[in-house]
């Protein structure tokens, strides 16, 4: 009889590089919520925000004796810390497993057999729509065939049964179970207002899990939950992370509308697409609490926006990152460096455009091939990559300082006209560009002869000037390619 499930988020290991986990894991709190409501006791070991080793998940999971664990494996650098877990409680515990989440999704077949038992069943999609019918399946003892969404070994084959329709109507989902979180450890609150986006980028894996067709919450119920966060956990700042906060401006007015309405004083951010905002809508943003909006850029160069299937011209991007500021918003855009096609050229064309439009920061990572998108299958069917090559566990983002782990460069430096070590630099001088550019155009004066970058000048910039976290050879780079784009 499975009476108690608990699920389990390992731990992303990764605090060198982010600091404390920001926000709260969504997916399986909509989960334990939806579990909850069907009369299951639930419990979430939330081993990223409380930072447990690995003996300590399993000291938990021995005390709390449940009849069946749910891991969730949404990103792929939490493949082996999934596969590490779900083998000890299959020792310790001998309970059903169950693996969930984009990158479980996306590697389902890979990886049931690579857990070689310790992984009863990968659910794949959406886990509200899968894991409570899966449970009842196992209760019943009745036949799995009839689940739909999950990956599971059958007499030594992998059998995939289809996938299962997304949740009709999100808005009949209940809150998610934030009470079974520590909601303390979390410096800000993340929120969903729709799932879905409609668009297509190459390098994307967004839809794994929500698919194309956008759904979204009513506006009211997504106040509603702001305002239930806001008086249980005293959040004020709130980032939405939907996949396009904008897609459907329509509703996104709705949504500000109520905003605005229940005077709630709230904060916010949210990312999104330059092509789906207009003035008007940020304006209103505005009016509504948003401090910031991030924009997923990822090139400068129109070439390069072509080959990701971006859908956006570079003459938007700059009305669009002007406009926002213009409008009293702050502005920050994320440039991907490393897809098929990249050269240093493509690169100082992204730098060039921070220095036109002049973002308040800018994030630069090396792409990632991850499972589910389509520069995954390109470059699995040009033999670069495949799940057994890939070592996710050294694709953990960033270091302290804004240094690399060249992992993901060493991967992209196979597809691309630039080494590694190129990309890894590439990214952080882009990272340091916006500050950098700040600092040169305040003290242009000072630093030009003639005409000419006077370098002497700029080293005693850089003594006189409080940049921490960066080192003098990056300054001066970043000047350089600030002054000459
Ligand atoms: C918020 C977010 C983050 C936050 C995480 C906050 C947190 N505490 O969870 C931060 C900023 C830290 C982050 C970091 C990274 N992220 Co991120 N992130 C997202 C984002 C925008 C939203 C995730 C979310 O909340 N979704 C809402 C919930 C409701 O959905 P869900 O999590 O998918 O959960 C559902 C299902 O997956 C499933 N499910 C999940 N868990 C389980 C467990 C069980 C047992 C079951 C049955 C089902 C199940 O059911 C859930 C409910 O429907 C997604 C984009 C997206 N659309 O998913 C990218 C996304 C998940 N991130 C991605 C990536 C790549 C990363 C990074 C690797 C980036 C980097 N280079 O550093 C790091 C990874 C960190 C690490 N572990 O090493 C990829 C993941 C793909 C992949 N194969 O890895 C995504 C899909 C973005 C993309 N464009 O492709 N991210
Ligand atoms: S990168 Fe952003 S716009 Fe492109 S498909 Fe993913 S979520 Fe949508």
């Amino acid at each position: 009889m499975i009476r108690e499930v608990v699920l389990v988020v390992p731990n992303f290991l990764i605090r060198e590089a982010f600091g404390d986990p920001a926000e709260p894991p969504l997916g399986v709190a909509y989960i334990g919520a939806v579990l909850e409501k069907e009369g299951y006791q639930v419990s979430i070991i939330e081993a990223n925000a409380e930072n447990l080793s690995m003996q300590e998940i399993e000291h938990r999971l021995l005390t709390e004796q449940p009849n069946l664990v749910g891991i969730s494996c949404d990103f792929s650098p939490l493949h082996n810390p999934t596969l590490q877990i779900a083998s000890m409680v299959k020792n310790k515990l001998g309970v059903p497993v169950v693996v969930g989440g984009n990158h479980a999704t996306a590697a389902a077949q890979h990886m049931i057999r690579q857990a070689d038992g310790t992984i009863d069943f990968i659910a794949r999609g959406e886990g509200e729509a899968v894991l409570p019918p899966l449970i009842r399946a196992l209760q019943r003892h009745a036949d799995l065939v009839s689940v739909q969404g999950i990956t599971y070994l059958y007499d030594g084959r992998v059998v995939s049964t289809p996938l299962a329709q997304f949740v009709h109507d999100i808005d009949r989902l209940p809150f998610p179970a934030y009470h079974l979180l520590p909601m303390d450890k979390y410096a800000r609150h993340a929120i969903h207002s729709a799932r879905g986006c409609p668009f297509n980028c190459s390098f994307c894996a967004a839809h794994v899990i929500f698919g194309h067709r956008v759904r979204r919450f009513s506006a009211e119920r997504v106040v509603d939950e702001m305002e239930y966060v806001l008086k249980e956990y005293g959040r004020k700042q709130f980032w939405f992370s939907d996949d396009t906060f904008t897609a459907n401006q329509a509703y996104t007015d709705e949504l500000l509308d109520v905003l605005i309405a229940r005077k709630l004083n709230l904060t916010w951010s949210c990312l999104t697409r330059v092509n789906v905002v207009s003035r008007d809508i940020l304006l209103k943003m505005k009016e509504a609490g948003c401090a910031y909006i991030s924009y997923g850029v990822e090139s400068g160069d129109e070439a390069m926006l072509r080959a990701m299937g971006k859908g956006i011209t570079l003459n938007r991007v700059r009305e669009t990152l002007t406009m926002t500021k213009q409008c009293g918003l702050r502005v920050y855009a994320f440039f991907l460096v490393g897809n098929p096609g990249e050269t240093w050229n493509s690169i100082r064309n992204s730098y060039r455009l921070i220095k036109q439009v002049k973002p308040d920061g800018a994030s630069f990572a090396v792409v990632i091939p991850l499972p589910g998108t389509q520069l995954w299958d390109k470059m699995v069917s040009r033999g670069f990559i495949g799940h057994d090559t890939m070592q996710w566990d050294y694709l953990f983002a960033k270091l302290p300082g804004g240094r690399y782990k060249d992992y993901a460069a060493q991967v992209a430096a196979q597809w691309c006209d630039l080494t590694a070590n190129e990309l890894m630099r590439a990214c952080i001088i882009g990272e340091h560009l916006p500050r950098v550019g700040n600092l040169l155009e305040a003290n242009r004066s000072l630093c030009e002869i003639d005409g000419v970058l006077d370098e002497e000048a700029l080293r005693g910039l850089y003594s006189a000037q409080d940049v921490t976290g960066l080192d003098l050879d990056v300054f001066i780079e970043a000047a350089r390619e600030y002054w000459n784009g």
